[in-house]
């Protein structure tokens, strides 16, 4: 997708006729034609002031960290995950400087990037990380620039990660090592079983190597084959024994993009088995984990045997759950849930790690920078139209800037409460945070109906169909 393929601005006589005829089908039109979906104008000064900050944060990790997997933005000094730079921060940000049209800025990292990310290294990595942060950006990468060294980093990378799906289940171990495909963590969950197929299916479509979609979607499969009589899936589960190890079901961290994936995949690729096991998942979810308290909506903790609620728990990484509930058609729910996001967020002025939805209170106090309420008001925006999502947009942003701007970056908090600052900067912040803000403020940067994003926000689409 080249950036330029973007949504013509309507010019304003066209959007008065627009506001017209949409007064006049509301008058006239059925419930149901009221749900297509309407994309809102944006705001200008918002987008530039997200770019703004989004360029605070870049700048100063350039100048600190350049090459590094991350800057720590109160000490302003490198982090690397694994003692050696496998460039996180680059290959997360190289996207959004895309779309944001930072072309001077995007050519440098790029070129960083072809010329010195190199994955030959005797460490263990997190299959899952490395995937959604690294493939996910090295790809979406190639298709909006058409670098080819990027498709070529990503399927080095794609084939270092192959060993991790050799155990007896075809699950993939947590760890592998990227220089000798030697193989650890047999304990793992279905986020990191079943977010994989979206970035090595995409490296199968574009090599034309089917390995990767294979074996990707097997682990998806083999994830959705142990879920219980009721439906649901745990949270603990051994590769080897393929045997849960912990029962908690949930729509949190663990389970999350599980659950995305089985949707995305049926998005980005038309796989009508994953459109099926999105089916016999979301009854399930819907009925057991979902929790009305006084008239709100929210998702709490279930046994995935008997469904019985085990907590009465949500949190930062539990909002992505209405954008995923809006990109596969239940605007209701999604509206609900998402209101419910917000609750949690102006609790303190900014969203903790987790509460106790019943007695509202904080359960985990920390706050990562996460964007995931971002990426579900953006859903939400583009679904609806509704300008109630901008106006959020602008309440959470600008207690993001108030709380976590710092003088080298952006920090994580050690606390909502205190609003002290952590020394920490995820990569994840320029793949998605920022991304998601921008997205909804100038939703022109990208046409939304061509691409599915990964869960690290990295724009996919179907670029082996239309090259
Ligand atoms: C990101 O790495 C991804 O969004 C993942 O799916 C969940 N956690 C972080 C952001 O919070």
């Amino acid at each position: 997708m080249a950036p330029t393929a973007s949504r013509p601005r309507p010019s304003s006589w066209r959007a008065a006729l627009a506001v017209i005829l949409g007064a006049i089908l509301w008058a006239a039109a059925p419930a149901a034609a009221l749900a297509a979906p309407a994309v809102p104008a944006g705001s200008p000064a918002m987008a530039a002031r997200v770019k703004g900050e989004f360029l605070h944060a870049w700048t100063n990790y350039r100048r600190w960290a350049w090459g590094h997997d991350e800057l720590r933005p109160l000490s302003r000094t490198p982090r690397d995950w694994y003692g050696q730079s496998l460039m996180m921060t680059p290959v997360d940000a190289l996207d959004t400087l895309v779309l944001m049209g930072l072309d001077r800025q995007a050519d440098a990292d790029r070129e960083l990037i072809a010329r010195r990310l190199d994955f030959d290294k005797d460490i263990y990595v997190k299959t899952f990380e490395v995937t959604i942060r690294l493939m996910g950006g090295l790809l979406s990468g190639y298709e909006l620039t058409g670098d080819k060294r990027l498709l070529a980093k990503a399927r080095d990378l794609g084939a270092r990660l192959l060993p991790a799906f050799d155990s007896p289940t075809g699950l993939p171990y947590a760890y592998v090592d990227l220089r000798t495909g030697a193989t650890r963590g047999a304990a793992t969950n279905p986020a990191e079983t079943g977010t994989l197929i979206l970035e090595f299916g995409s490296l199968s479509k574009l090599t034309g190597d089917p390995v990767y979609y294979a074996k990707a979607k097997r682990a998806l499969a083999e994830t959705f084959a142990r879920r219980s009589k009721i439906g649901l899936v745990g949270l603990g589960l051994d590769v080897e024994t393929g045997a849960w190890t912990d029962p908690d079901s949930s729509i949190g961290g663990g389970d999350d993009s599980y659950y995305e994936y089985l949707w995305k995949c049926w998005r980005l690729f038309g796989d009508p088995d994953c459109l099926a096991m999105w089916r016999a998942t979301i009854p399930a979810v819907n009925r057991y984990l979902a929790d009305d308290i006084a008239g709100r909506l929210w998702y709490g903790h279930a046994d995935m045997t008997s469904g019985r609620r085990a907590a009465t728990q949500y949190g930062a990484l539990d909002a992505f759950f209405p954008g995923l509930l809006a990109l596969s058609g239940d605007l209701d729910r999604a509206g609900r849930l998402q209101d419910s996001s917000l609750r949690m967020w102006n609790l303190h002025g900014i969203e903790p790690e987790a509460i106790d939805y019943k007695a509202m209170r904080i359960v985990s106090p920390g706050y990562e920078l996460r964007p995931e309420i971002v990426e579900s008001t953006f859903y939400l925006s583009h679904f609806t139209g509704d300008p109630k999502y901008q106006a959020m947009g602008r309440t959470l942003f600008d207690d993001f800037v108030k709380y976590d701007r710092t003088r080298y970056g952006y920090a994580a908090l050690k606390s909502v409460v205190t609003k002290e600052k952590r020394d920490a900067m995820e990569s994840f912040v320029f793949a998605e945070t920022f991304k998601y803000f921008y997205l909804l403020f100038d939703p022109s940067a990208l046409d939304f109906d061509a691409v599915t994003f990964n869960t690290e926000a990295h724009p996919l689409r179907r670029a082996w169909a239309h090259p």
